[in-house]
């Protein structure tokens, strides 16, 4: 288990590996990447029962996690390097030719990866399939997880699982969602409204938590909730800031998929802290 400050500065240090990786690569998403980095970095390191050394792609004994927002590929990868399961040098290749770190994480490249994601709404319903099998295998230990954008909410598919897990009783599966109100095109409201996001989950039967995704304490005081099993599956809603930590992407969702300049990069770097070394 790590100390919160710990884990603040391993958020630090992915978060430099995010925007060295993108600028490198001259495209990706850093905007959700940056939103979502404190909250990957508290499952990876505290929450999840998932080992580097062991890791298995069929999730026998283990956790698993899906990033069912595939376009956020930068920052799971950057926790996933951080945490053990691949070279962090691996990270200068991100989107090249012949490279494991495709722009969308593809399985079968890297340890860490249960399912290819990048087509927006499905992989709620790939985790709530883990989740099932857990429970025909009566595996009462462990759990799966999946990572959603508030924009990717929009998608149908989400609300078929949604049904789905509820239905069959999946309160081993935990989603969350990386609330950041912005998405490709704009703020989500302007884009398609989602509306109030706690309600619809409550209202399809879900357990809600809502928390603050930039706050540790906040960020595993729901993970502790959600541990507490009700016979529902459950969702956290996390409430993040797109571009979380460096100022001129904050809050905009014009970085949502666009790389900075070498510039720009040294302007975000110097505003991070570095922890562990760049890669
Ligand atoms: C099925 C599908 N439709 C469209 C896209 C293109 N797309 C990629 S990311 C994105 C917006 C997602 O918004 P959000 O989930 O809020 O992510 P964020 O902007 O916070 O990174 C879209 C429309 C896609 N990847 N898959």
């Amino acid at each position: 288990m790590k100390t919160i400050q710990e884990l603040s500065d391993i958020a630090s240090q992915v978060r430099r590996d995010i925007v060295r990786m993108v600028t490198a690569a001259k495209s990706g998403h850093p905007g959700g990447s940056l939103s979502s980095t404190d909250i990957l970095t508290a499952l990876f390191f505290n929450e999840m029962k998932q080992d580097p050394k062991t890791w298995r792609r069929d999730a026998k004994g283990q956790d698993a996690f899906i990033l069912s927002a595939g376009h956020l590929a930068p920052v799971y990868y950057a926790v996933l390097a951080r945490a053990g399961y691949f070279d962090p040098a691996l990270m200068a290749g991100l989107r090249k030719f012949g490279s494991k770190l495709q722009g969308h994480p593809a399985a079968g490249y890297i340890d860490g990866v249960f399912q290819p994601s990048g087509s927006l709404g499905q992989g709620l319903s790939a985790a709530a399939g883990i989740a099932l099998g857990k429970k025909l295998d009566a595996e009462d230990d462990t759990r799966a997880f999946a990572l959603l954008g508030d924009g990717e909410s929009e998608e149908g598919q989400i609300w078929e699982a949604a049904m789905f897990a509820v239905h069959h009783k999946l309160d081993n599966l935990v989603a969350m969602t990386d609330w950041n109100g912005m998405q490709i095109d704009g703020p989500i409201e302007t884009v398609t409204g989602i509306g109030e996001l706690n309600e619809k989950w409550l209202s399809f039967g879900w357990d809600v938590i809502v928390a603050d995704g930039h706050d540790f304490e906040s960020i595993l005081g729901a993970f502790e909730l959600a541990r507490k099993r009700n016979g529902k599956p459950k969702m956290i809603l996390f409430r993040t800031e797109m571009g979380h930590g460096v100022d001129f992407m904050a809050g905009s969702h014009s970085w949502h998929g666009k790389a900075p300049s070498a510039e720009q990069c040294e302007a975000a770097l110097a505003q991070l802290k570095e922890t562990l070394g760049d890669y």
